[in-house]
């Protein structure tokens, strides 16, 4: 079926395939082709020829690098330019019509006036390249949790990104039919190419907007290719976008990791965890349960995003929107995780690492570091290069885009469309002081308060100040897609609906990994050692584990946990598990901050929570 634009337009044809019968998307790609006014359109069709060929033209142009066969073979370098390399959450905006819905956490602008800015911007802006129909399932193909989007592209880069990282390719249009609904998703990288005009490596533009119509459910991204600003399927849609559609239709979109946790007993669990972006998520969802825990066994199902809908048994069921991972390289080395390190032996496309003399990669953190090498910005480096002048060799917030596939520990049912049930919640900042190890929540209202509340020293995830606490509701703050306060009343709301419903609801736990001794350094050895925790909470679900009752809940007594195979003594324990009086004063100053922020609309449960927690630490001797 091929169509012909209306006069006025460009003479491009958007020449769908034949497989291609939904009128609303061969219109709509049309109008963007009019609008962007591309050299040509190229439906994806996912298939492994279509990749490959992608990768050759990357490669040509100079954006990819292929790696050395012999040592990572399939895989692929890519530099970005150095203004390009990490989410912008200041150029981020849910364009909802009435600002309180988008909230106080949120930049936002009018739909009509976003659009207005966008008009020109967007006019002709792919003008020298090639605009990439890009057809993705966020969820398995079909399943009753999974969503599809569109997005088009003028960055190959984005369209082999987003077959590791989403179900992309023809079967997506089997399942859209003739009249399916899709979230649309327009990128480009804002720089058009006059006739004769030679391309960069790393295409983008000094002005940028990651734009969200949450009414529309729409999804516009300008200026940028890097990581979830350009892979729309990732946070733009499969958070912001979906939190909203969550909202409206009963479900929760999160920005957590889901693990399975299968006991010696072959008794199994899953466990859906929020972090904030660079705090060892896909370290957590990847880890392997050290010596003292023969028999027990952690599956990945998911290591960033998770959608979870209520069944009709009240019970609540999560997949793994994505099918593959986008996730930090420095500091994942074999120690750290293996499985990891075992899922990048192939097949990856990594961004922002460094390059060695025998054309594979290396990033801080990986292993020893090779006497030379060429830095993620294309200067040589070497190790004296970097103690003279701090170069790294790899950005802090260098990638890796691997399939789900590549993953050792892949869970058996991380593509079943029925998803898995979750047994508990976790919510873990990253404070190097103040927050225990891990707190149980006596109850769903206290849970959501600690999600609600919950701080984090900032990562290199985002453009930005690093190592600033800042509250981070959820882990959700800069994926949030409406207001924080509502989304907060969801929550309660959805607790309350199940609980009614007779429904066994999940535990909610924090956890802090990452408080500091004096002498500055991490007490708790994390990675593997996490199990520990995860052993109490799979203990506490069976009735079993001890904890004793304090402020915000119940947190284990030294002798709850087990700690064969670690020596880490009382002393070391109490110091990550410690609440000090004068520090949750500070903190619940902090917590006032936020509340009085989030005043319009905040459930009265919360600020009664606080009230509550406020009363008993005046108590605190
Ligand atoms: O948003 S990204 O996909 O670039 C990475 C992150 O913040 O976790
Ligand atoms: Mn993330």
């Amino acid at each position: 079926m091929t169509q012909s634009l209306s006069a006025g337009a460009s003479q491009l044809s958007v020449n769908a395939p034949s497989y291609v019968k939904n009128k609303k998307l061969i219109t709509w790609v049309g109008q963007m082709a009019a609008l962007t006014q591309p050299d040509q359109i190229v439906w994806c069709d996912g298939s492994q020829e279509e990749y490959n060929r992608l990768c050759e033209q990357l490669v040509a142009a100079g954006t990819f690098k292929k790696l050395n066969d012999a040592k990572r073979p399939n895989s692929f370098l890519a530099c970005s330019d150095p203004s390009d390399v990490a989410r912008v959450e200041d150029r981020t905006f849910i364009c909802s019509e009435k600002k309180e819905d988008a909230g106080p956490t949120n930049n936002w602008m009018a739909p009509a006036e976003m659009r207005q800015t966008l008009q020109p911007l967007f006019e002709g802006c792919m003008k020298g390249r090639t605009m990439y129909v890009v057809p993705f399932s966020m969820g398995p193909l079909g399943s009753p949790i999974a969503h599809i989007g569109i997005e088009l592209s003028d960055s190959a880069y984005v369209a082999v990104n987003m077959r590791i990282m989403t179900r992309m390719g023809k079967a997506v249009f089997d399942v859209l039919g003739e009249d399916g609904e899709f979230v649309p998703c327009v990128h480009t990288v804002g720089a058009p190419l006059e006739a004769g005009q030679a391309d960069v490596k790393w295409p983008c533009s000094k002005t940028k907007y990651i734009v969200h119509y949450p009414a529309t459910r729409e999804i516009w991204s300008y200026g940028s290719g890097y990581g979830g600003n350009a892979l729309l399927g990732k946070k733009c849609f499969a958070l912001r976008i979906a939190s909203n559609m969550g909202r409206d239709q009963g479900w929760l979109a999160e920005h957590m990791l889901i693990l399975g946790v299968t006991n010696p007993e072959g008794k199994k669990y899953h466990v859906a965890a929020a972090f904030p972006s660079a705090c060892g998520k896909t370290n957590f969802a990847m880890l392997i349960p050290p010596a003292g825990f023969d028999g027990w066994k952690v599956t990945t199902i998911g290591d960033d995003i998770a959608w979870i809908k209520p069944g009709a048994d009240g019970k609540l069921r999560a997949i793994n929107p994505e099918a593959g991972y986008f996730g930090v390289a420095p500091g994942t080395n074999f120690l750290t995780n293996p499985n990891c390190m075992a899922s990048l032996d192939k097949d990856v496309i990594f961004t922002n690492v460094a390059l060695t003399d025998d054309g594979d990669v290396w990033w801080e953190g990986m292993s020893d570091a090779p006497a030379h090498a060429i830095d993620w910005q294309g200067n040589e480096w070497t190790p004296a290069i970097a103690k003279e002048t701090g170069a790294k060799a790899a950005h802090p917030n260098a990638r890796f885009t691997v399939a789900a596939t590549n993953n050792p520990a892949l869970d058996s049912a991380w593509d079943d469309p029925e998803g898995v049930v979750i047994d508990a919640f976790i919510f873990g900042g990253r404070r190097s002081t103040t927050v225990p190890l891990v707190t149980e929540a006596r109850n769903w209202v206290e849970g959501v308060y600690m999600a609600a509340t919950m701080g984090s020293e900032t990562t290199a995830a985002a453009a930005g100040q690093m190592g600033v606490v800042r509250r981070d509701p959820f882990a959700m703050l800069p994926f949030m897609g409406y207001n924080m306060s509502d989304y907060f009343q969801h929550w309660l709301s959805l607790g309350e609906k199940l609980a009614g419903s007779g429904a066994q609801l999940p535990k909610i736990y924090t956890t802090n990994w990452f408080r500091k001794g004096d002498d500055g350094k991490f007490v708790w050895p994390g990675y593997g050692e996490n199990m520990r925790v995860l052993k109490w909470m799979i203990d506490r679900i069976e009735g079993k584990g001890q904890g004793s009752e304090h402020l915000m809940g119940v947190s284990p007594s030294y002798d709850a946990l087990t700690w064969t195979g670690l020596d880490f003594n009382q002393d070391q324990f109490q110091s990550v598990i410690s609440i000090d009086k004068s520090a949750w004063q500070a903190e619940m100053k902090l917590h006032a901050e936020l509340f009085d922020q989030l005043a319009y609309h905040l459930p009265a449960e919360l600020s009664a929570t606080k009230a509550k927690i406020e009363a008993q630490l005046e108590q605190l001797v």
